[in-house]
């Protein structure tokens, strides 16, 4: 008896050690359904605060939390400063992870010390020496909660109720803009209209313990601090994508241990996280292979089998195929099983339940693939256009942007990461109007700007989905003249036609105006950058006048003192005109015949831009030292040496080239495109769902996108070597195939369950632009795949660009050719 009983014990505090946060091999403090990470990824993302750095916690599989770190503001925006991790020691042995901060702007150094004590961390942050005395009362640990995870949920804070709110409606106060903490690079977000004051949010509640979401057990967490207190603020009264902010304020004059909390996430005993069942939610052709890809918590134990069920006209559901489950093995946190249901091919609607799990339904059919690219050819593109009224049915999604068109920028920085040198490289003085540039061109993503260089790609893929599949698909009016554009209104001329017009209309301008390409036309000022509503009232329409006094209008109605007018980027850039000559050189071809004048303006540019660039190089390659220089000469190279290289970075152009050349050519391929059919097979060892996934800081939808494009023109020209699966593959991962959720990434296009939300010029709505192509899955270090579908403000995970999406539409008309 007693020798049980002292069993009993030893069990009972095993497994209570077992549920205890461990630091693992991975570097972070993990138990069943709860993830610490501590600086696994720091704030170096390109873009300043994104959201996705510090003290994180991955609570029963998402990522509710970030943002932990010594901050400057009570809710710290994008482009407010964000510590450099100077240091991180992980200590497996004490159970710690240290992490050194710094602010260079303040010369403001701090550490955070985070130790497993228990279910429980303790951060602590320490001070070597005192706050500095600007940063006194501003400086302060904070950590952040997802608003679309907290919100409706209840919170407690020294015993007080209360509710995280829907949408921010909390108190503010404005404060004199010599006491906010310098942005970055001096930038300013804000407009304060002549007051010289900054709105500062005030607190929601203060107090020394808290439990957050205490109706909720997946997202509850009870934290305490003893040594100074907790307050807890809405990010989204500065900006729509804030998040809740808990934070303390560091003490001044005090240096050792300054700030200790204690931070208790709540685990569900014995939480497995819900097989995710990836299968493509647009459905599958009944000849084509079938393969869902089962993610499995790691602690789960795979079915043997799963089934595929047909949902009968009068609503019922009988079993069409039982499938053994085969495994594929683990792939970061999760492990990997798959159901093929290949030899299901009557048409009807489906589900797959494996275990306890069942999932939408889908079509098999032969049609379901036929109208995958239509949203984004009639209203993602040309509510991209720019310098038009664009409307639909009631609907108008924007008024005409930048009347009073573009400046020349001045010498500076800029906060979308261009630069204006010192030299103009044109005839205009800083600050003058540069004639002619408001006309055509496209937005470029979820922001308002022309880059020109995704411009140039935009033209360059839909002269390339003119040339391969001449689509007469017409539901857009343009007019040009009118500068007025109509979705589903036809209007007798194809729209891909229109659509190369409009971007050529932008390009001929600049290299016309300008004398070469604008490496982009953009916001002068941050405050009108993040611009969230109708594009034409990010700039008030008014010539700039620095005589007026600033938000006066001149005694003519046309000028303003407002700094808000757009400003054109002109630093030359040789590889870059370059790159505009060949796109000029091939939408001249597209256009001959629909509008001449504009493709002999095109013709013209090209051959000027190609002369001065040659020039150029002339007297670059005199000076011996140009990078450019030598990337033409790579260029120049054969595309045999090219392939024998790297056969899957050249597959494309090798294949683009097979119209203009003889049988021979197509022979010689031959060869490289079964050594490209083997690159495709070894991506199915490489991740489980056989596609390149990548690990950047932004997801890697393109690369897919362009290796599944790639992928249909080989089995194009090579069906015999490049076989259904491979094909199959790229499709099924845009359309829910792939980690973390099943949702189509596409917004609509006929799937079941498309994404939600995007990070589009409405995502403020948490709404989506029909069409938009999310980059995807996201990667977070050290082993976290994500895809927000409650929270659009991601730009990495949920942002479609230009670039992209014209990318997806040749991918799309490829993929649909390919499989007929
Ligand atoms: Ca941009
Ligand atoms: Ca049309
Ligand atoms: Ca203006």
């Amino acid at each position: 008896m007693k020798r049980l009983l002292f069993y009993a014990l030893l069990l009972t505090t095993m497994s209570s050690r077992a549920q205890d946060l461990k630091l693992n091999d991975l570097e972070y403090f993990e138990r069943q359904g709860v993830n610490v990470l501590v600086f696994s990824n720091s704030f170096n993302g390109g873009f300043n605060d994104e959201k996705n750095s510090g003290i994180e916690i991955i609570h029963h599989g998402v990522r509710t939390v970030q943002g932990g770190a010594v901050r400057l503001n009570n809710t710290p925006e994008q482009w407010d400063l964000v510590p450099t991790m100077t240091s991180r020691k992980v200590d497996k042995e004490k159970g710690t992870i240290e992490v050194g901060m710094r602010y260079n702007d303040y010369d403001f150094d701090s550490r955070v010390v985070v130790t497993a004590k228990g279910k429980a961390v303790e951060i602590a942050v320490w001070l070597d020496k005192p706050v500095p005395e600007k940063l006194a009362g501003e400086a302060g640990f904070n950590l952040e909660f997802l608003p679309s995870q907290y919100w409706l949920k209840t919170y407690k804070i020294d015993g007080r109720l209360g509710r995280f709110p829907r949408y921010a409606t909390s108190l503010t106060t404005t404060r004199p803009n010599s006491e906010k903490p310098r942005q970055f690079k001096g930038f300013k977000t804000y407009d304060d209209r002549g007051t010289d004051r900054f709105v500062d949010p005030l607190p929601l509640e203060t107090g020394h313990s808290i439990a957050v979401a205490t109706d909720d057990p997946s997202r509850l967490i009870r934290i305490t601090c003893d040594d100074a207190e907790l307050k807890l603020f809405d990010g989204r009264m500065l900006a729509q994508n804030g998040w809740f902010v808990l934070r303390s304020v560091l003490p001044a004059g005090k240096t050792g241990k300054v700030v200790t909390w204690i931070v208790e996430p709540n685990a569900i005993p014995n939480w497995i996280r819900e097989p995710n069942i990836g299968f493509s939610q647009v459905g599958y052709m009944p000849d084509m292979p079938k393969v869902a890809v089962i993610e499995l918590d790691k602690n789960d134990k795979p079915q043997q089998s799963a089934s595929l069920l047909r949902i009968k006209d009068d609503g019922t559901t009988e079993e069409a195929f039982k499938g053994t489950i085969k495994s594929w093995g683990p792939y970061y946190k999760y492990n990997y099983v798959k159901f093929d249901f290949s030899q299901v091919k009557e048409p009807g609607v489906y589900c797959i339940e494996y275990g306890k799990t069942r999932t939408n339904d889908f079509l098999i059919d032969e049609h379901v693939y036929d109208k995958i690219t239509d949203a984004t050819t009639d209203v993602w593109v040309p509510i991209h256009m720019n310098h038009m009224y664009v409307t639909e049915g009631y609907r108008t999604w924007h008024g005409e942007p930048f009347r009073e068109g573009y400046l020349q920028a001045p010498e500076s920085d800029h906060f979308d990461l261009h630069r204006q040198g010192a030299q103009t490289d044109t005839k205009y003085k800083p600050l003058e109007l540069i004639p002619g540039l408001n006309v055509g061109g496209y937005f470029d993503a979820g922001d308002f700007d022309i880059e020109t260089s995704s411009n140039i790609s935009v033209v360059q893929n839909f002269v390339r989905i003119w040339e391969l599949f001449k689509p007469q698909r017409d539901e857009t009016f343009v007019s040009e003249q009118q500068r007025y554009v109509e979705l589903h209104r036809p209007d007798g001329v194809p729209d891909v036609l229109q659509f190369i017009e409009h971007g050529v209309l932008n390009l001929v301008a600049q290299a016309e105006q300008i004398g070469h390409m604008a490496s982009t036309l953009s916001n002068s000022v941050l405050d009108n950058y993040h611009h969230l509503g109708d594009a034409a009232s990010i700039t008030d329409g008014l010539h700039y006048d620095p005589s007026l006094k600033p938000y006066e209008v001149s005694a003519d109605g046309k000028s303003s003192g407002t700094p808000d007018d757009m400003w054109a980027f002109t630093t030359r850039n040789p590889s870059l005109d370059l790159q505009a000559a060949g796109m000029f050189t091939s939408a001249a071809r597209a256009l001959r015949g629909y509008n001449d004048e504009l493709a002999d303006r095109a013709l013209k540019q090209a051959e000027r831009l190609r002369a001065e660039s040659g020039q150029r190089r002339n007297m670059n390659n005199n000076r011996n030292n140009n990078r450019n220089n030598n990337r033409n000469n790579n260029a120049g190279r054969s595309i045999w040496e090219a392939l024998d290289r790297n056969v899957s970075s050249s597959m494309q152009t090798a294949l683009d080239s097979i119209p203009m050349k003889d049988a021979s050519y197509k022979e010689r391929l031959r060869p490289y495109v079964q050594r490209y059919a083997e690159y495709i097979e070894s991506l199915t060892t490489q991740n489980p769902y056989g596609v390149p996934i990548g690990l950047g800081n932004w997801a890697g939808g393109n690369a897919v996108l362009s290796f599944g494009t790639t992928v249909c023109i080989a089995r194009r020209y090579f069906p015999d070597i490049i076989s259904k699966a491979a094909v199959v593959r790229t499709a099924d991962w845009l359309f829910g195939c792939h980690p973390y959720h099943n949702y189509s990434f596409v917004a609509v296009v006929g799937a079941t369950r498309p994404k939600q939300v995007f990070y589009g010029n409405n995502r403020a709505d948490f709404s989506f632009i029909p069409g938009n192509v999310a980059p995807g899955l996201l990667f977070r270090r050290p082993d976290h795949f994500e895809n927000y579908d409650d929270w659009p403000f991601l730009w990495g995970q949920n942002e479609g660009t230009i670039a992209g999406n014209t990318q997806y539409i040749i991918f799309g008309s490829a993929f649909k050719e390919v499989v007929k």
